[in-house]
């Protein structure tokens, strides 16, 4: 298949198109490299080393003998998505390039904004480009379980059957999210389904549990293939996090007491779920919701095993909370539909822990401590980035201004 990888200079994104070239597609990348703007913004970097854009597509080719295409762009401007989608014509689009993380997007109204039109006017422009590309064209969406919330009965992949006043219909299961990041997933999400079933497109949304870890198979294979690795306040995920946190031999920063449960999952499985969606397309007009993750994890629990496997003893610390979000709570996710697709999950093992100990303990010099504590407080409308920063109310809502472009 042809794939094009919206988003593909991130995290995720990167090593899901190596994966998907391994695989034998014809793959290209797409990234306007904001993700590199928003490192400039916040005064972090990437943990592990991680090499340009168009460099690390030429390093994979020369690894691996496989050709990338890259395309530098904006979502945003309907001009490049149509090139990029109508232009290079895939077979396949996956989209994960969005501003992707909840605390960012809690800092203050710009960035609220910012995130809202980033996210939503992207992908209505991937939903034209799909639309007016008069072939076939699956989309596979990156959505997120946040899209849920914590509701007290069992969460479903996507739609609910409901019966109500004596008569049952399938709707959008309801959504309660506990960020506008969060909340921009779920209008993406109630856009792509309309999407569908108007214009008959074909879509999955990959309502995708927090990820962990930072190697896959095809990262791997070359230092200068690594993928980027978040561990501040505003970008870092919670696991990836507390490992810095032991090898600095730092307290643990669970968030209240810890009794948050989320779907989580490796990052060696998001790359092997994204391929299966892909190989295994949506019909046309069909929008299908698959739940991506492999195992509930509450934060609690996910600190002790960390402070059990680091060297030394490590203290585990709960601070207020700064965000909103339920204390503890019932959580129960089906997440079947990618299992049934013959995923084969890599469960959260000690020696991936261990692996990850390895992995921060090699670029401890790079570690830069005042960006790891909690500064963005959900109950406050303007937050400072840094403890000692002011607080910020920047004008406008479009922040592609902060910071030095990275290219
Ligand atoms: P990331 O920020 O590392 O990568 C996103 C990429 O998209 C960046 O390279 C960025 O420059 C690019 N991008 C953003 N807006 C763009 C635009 N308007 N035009 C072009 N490029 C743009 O994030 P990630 O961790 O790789 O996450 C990827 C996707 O997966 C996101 O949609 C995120 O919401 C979703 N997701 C991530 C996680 C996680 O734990 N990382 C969990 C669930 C869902
Ligand atoms: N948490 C702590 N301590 C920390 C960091 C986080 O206790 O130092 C807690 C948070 O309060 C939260 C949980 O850990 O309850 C997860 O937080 P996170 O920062 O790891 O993840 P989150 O903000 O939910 O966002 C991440 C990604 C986002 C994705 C989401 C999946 O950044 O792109 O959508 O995971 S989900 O959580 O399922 O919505």
């Amino acid at each position: 298949m042809r794939i094009v990888v919206l988003g593909g200079d991130g995290f995720l994104g990167w090593p899901t198109a190596l994966h998907l070239s391994a695989a034998g597609h014809e793959v290209a990348i797409a990234d306007s490299g904001i993700r590199r703007a928003y490192d400039a913004e916040l005064g972090t970097t990437s943990l592990v080393p991680i090499r340009g854009f168009a460099e690390r597509a030429q390093i994979w080719e020369a690894v691996s003998g496989r050709h990338l295409h890259t395309f530098e762009g904006d979502l945003c401007d309907p001009g490049f998505v149509a090139r990029v989608v109508g232009g290079w014509a895939p077979d396949t689009v996956v989209h994960f390039a969005e501003q992707r993380s909840a605390p960012y997007s809690m800092i203050d109204r710009a960035h609220a904004v910012h995130t809202q039109v980033n996210n939503v006017v992207g992908t209505l422009n991937v939903l034209y480009a799909i639309a007016d590309a008069g072939r076939p064209v699956h989309l596979v969406k990156l959505g997120t379980m946040g899209e849920y919330g914590t509701p007290d009965i069992d969460i479903e992949e996507g739609w609910l059957d409901v019966t109500h006043n004596g008569r049952t219909d399938r709707v959008l299961y309801p959504k309660r999210p506990g960020s506008f990041y969060h909340l921009s997933k779920v209008h993406d999400s109630h856009n792509v389904e309309f999407a569908c079933r108007i214009w008959g497109l074909a879509a999955t949304d990959l309502n995708q549990g927090v990820v962990y870890g930072a190697v896959t198979d095809e990262t791997a294979r070359d230092q200068r293939l690594a993928t980027r690795f978040d561990y501040d306040q505003v970008f870092g995920t919670v696991l990836n996090r507390m490992v810095v946190q032991a090898v600095l031999e730092e307290p643990l920063t669970v968030y209240g007491s810890g009794g948050q449960v989320r779907g989580m999952l490796d990052i060696r499985d998001t790359v092997a779920c994204v391929r299966l969606a892909a190989e295994h397309p949506a019909q046309a007009g069909e929008y299908r919701v698959f739940n991506q993750f492999t195992e509930q994890w509450g934060v609690r629990d996910l600190a002790e095993r960390v402070a059990r496997l680091a060297p030394v003893e490590i203290k585990i610390d709960e601070l207020d909370n700064p965000r909103v979000e339920a204390a503890s709570h019932y959580y129960r996710a089906a997440h079947t539909k990618l299992l049934d697709l013959g995923l084969v999950p890599h469960l959260l093992g000690d020696e991936t822990i261990l692996g990850l100990l390895r992995l921060v303990g090699r670029h401890r010099e790079r570690i830069d401590r005042s960006v790891i504590h909690p500064t963005v407080d959900w109950r406050s409308t303007r937050n400072a980035i840094r403890l000692d920063g002011p607080t910020a109310d920047l004008p406008g809502g479009d922040l592609r201004h902060v910071g030095p472009r990275p290219r």
